[in-house]
């Protein structure tokens, strides 16, 4: 069965919305195979973000990361992936559908990075590889 990595960041987690992400996961019917409250670390997302090392906006997203806690997931489903990014909507929060987690409760907040609430991994390849990141 395919397993997808679902973030609840920071911001999420601070403006108590990690109820409601659940809420939206677990009513589209995908199964929680693990969830966890963490402190994410430097190393930890110098590797789930490899590929955006030197971009303008890795450091102010590594400390957006940091910056507290995240509840992380392993969520399990047929075509998961596909389906929890519909589910999470377009990155850039204000261009994101309305119905989409982004879409309704994501905004632009003029800073150097988006702070878009969830994380979604973007393929089974990526999802099996950031589940060996996060829960080794
Ligand atoms: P994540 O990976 O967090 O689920 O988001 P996406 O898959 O939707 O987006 P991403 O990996 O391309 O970007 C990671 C993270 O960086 C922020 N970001 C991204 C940003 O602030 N400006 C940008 O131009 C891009 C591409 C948002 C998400």
């Amino acid at each position: 069965m395919e397993r997808t990595l679902v973030l609840v960041k920071p911001d999420g987690v601070r403006r108590g919305l990690t109820g409601e992400v659940i809420r939206r996961i677990e009513a589209k019917g995908y199964t929680l195979v693990r969830l966890e409250l963490r402190e994410a670390t430097n190393e930890l997302l110098a590797e789930h973000y490899a590929e955006h090392q030197g971009k303008p906006f890795y450091e102010p997203l590594v400390e957006f990361m940091l910056s507290g806690p995240v509840v992380a997931m392993v969520v399990e489903g047929e075509r998961v992936v596909e389906g929890f990014r519909s589910l999470a909507g377009a990155t850039d929060p204000t261009k994101a559908a309305p119905g989409t987690i982004r879409g309704d409760l994501g905004r632009d907040w003029g800073l150097a990075v988006q702070q878009n609430i969830v994380h979604g991994s973007d393929s089974p390849e990526s999802g099996a590889r950031e589940i060996g990141i996060w829960f080794p």
